[in-house]
């Protein structure tokens, strides 16, 4: 099981890594950090990853989750985003030392009329059981749209837009503070981020939550790559890595759900 479990996310990060040269060098400064700073050779562990689809039924939430359950991972946590229609769920494995999983859907019937059009041309050719694909989870677009379809999509949802440009894989990855000897805060980390030229998320503050919801999390804006579409290639943003500092709560046992008011404020990391 641990296998599968470390070969689904080898797939998702080599295939992340692919349109996020960022986060190899975000990767390779806070390990070469770690090693200088603690002498001992650092892996960075990784929280969590986030999935993004559309509440239709054949490649909905529950079929991207269903990849996950085989795993044995279950269902702990229910999210909604009521502003950018969209609700969440999160997924852990009993072995709590798995990365968590983030999937969220876009209530499509919640969309302008044109915006429902375009979503609903883009899946239509879909096949019912290509959800169930091993590689379902890292298979980006399975579809073709144009650049003026894509500024009809970021007008209304900016979710929608990174979707028709990306399609299914993990849209972000989570270094574990927790997991670090140097860092002691997300703020310490931050810093180093700052001054090492990269730009951070600053809608609802640069760290989002904090001790009193037992999670702090901040994150770097998406790289911005170019997309091939149909009539064209465009700059859009692509993916983006994300910072995690977790607290034990009145119980002893470190918090391990998310936080709707931070996480609302996350999905804007990949805004354009
Ligand atoms: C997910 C945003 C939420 C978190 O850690 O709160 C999230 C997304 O951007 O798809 O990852
Ligand atoms: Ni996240």
């Amino acid at each position: 099981m641990h296998n599968k479990i470390d070969n689904l996310f080898s797939h998702l990060w080599q295939d992340y890594l692919t349109i996020t040269p960022s986060a190899k060098k975000v990767h390779d400064l806070l390990e070469g950090y770690e090693f200088e700073h603690s002498g001992k050779s650092a892996k960075l562990d990784n929280d969590h990853i986030a999935l993004r689809t559309f509440n239709i039924e054949k490649i909905n939430l529950d079929k991207l989750a269903a990849h996950f359950l085989a795993l044995g991972y279950t269902e702990q946590g229910q999210y909604d985003f009521a502003e950018k229609k969209l609700r969440a769920k999160h997924f852990e494995h009993p072995d709590d030392t798995q990365p968590k999983v983030f999937i969220s859907e876009l209530i499509v019937e919640d969309m302008p009329a044109e915006v429902q059009q375009i979503i609903l041309k883009m899946t239509d050719n879909i096949a019912d059981n290509a959800a169930q694909q091993d590689n379902f989870l890292y298979s980006g677009t399975h579809w073709q749209t144009s650049t003026q379809e894509y500024d009809i999509l970021v007008a209304h949802s900016e979710y929608a837009a990174w979707m028709s440009a990306w399609g299914f894989r993990a849209n972000h990855f989570t270094v574990s503070l927790n997991h670090m000897g140097h860092f002691q805060s997300l703020a310490q980390m931050n810093t180093l981020l700052k001054d090492s030229g990269f730009v951070l998320n600053t809608s609802g503050g640069e760290i989002k939550g904090g001790p009193e919801v037992f999670l702090a999390q901040s994150s770097i804006m998406a790289d911005k790559i170019e997309v091939q579409f149909a009539n064209g290639r465009k700059l859009v943003p692509s993916c983006f890595y994300e910072f995690a500092q977790r607290y034990n709560m009145p119980t002893g046992k470190l918090y391990q759900g998310f936080v709707a008011a931070s996480a609302d404020k996350i999905f804007e990391s990949t805004n354009s």
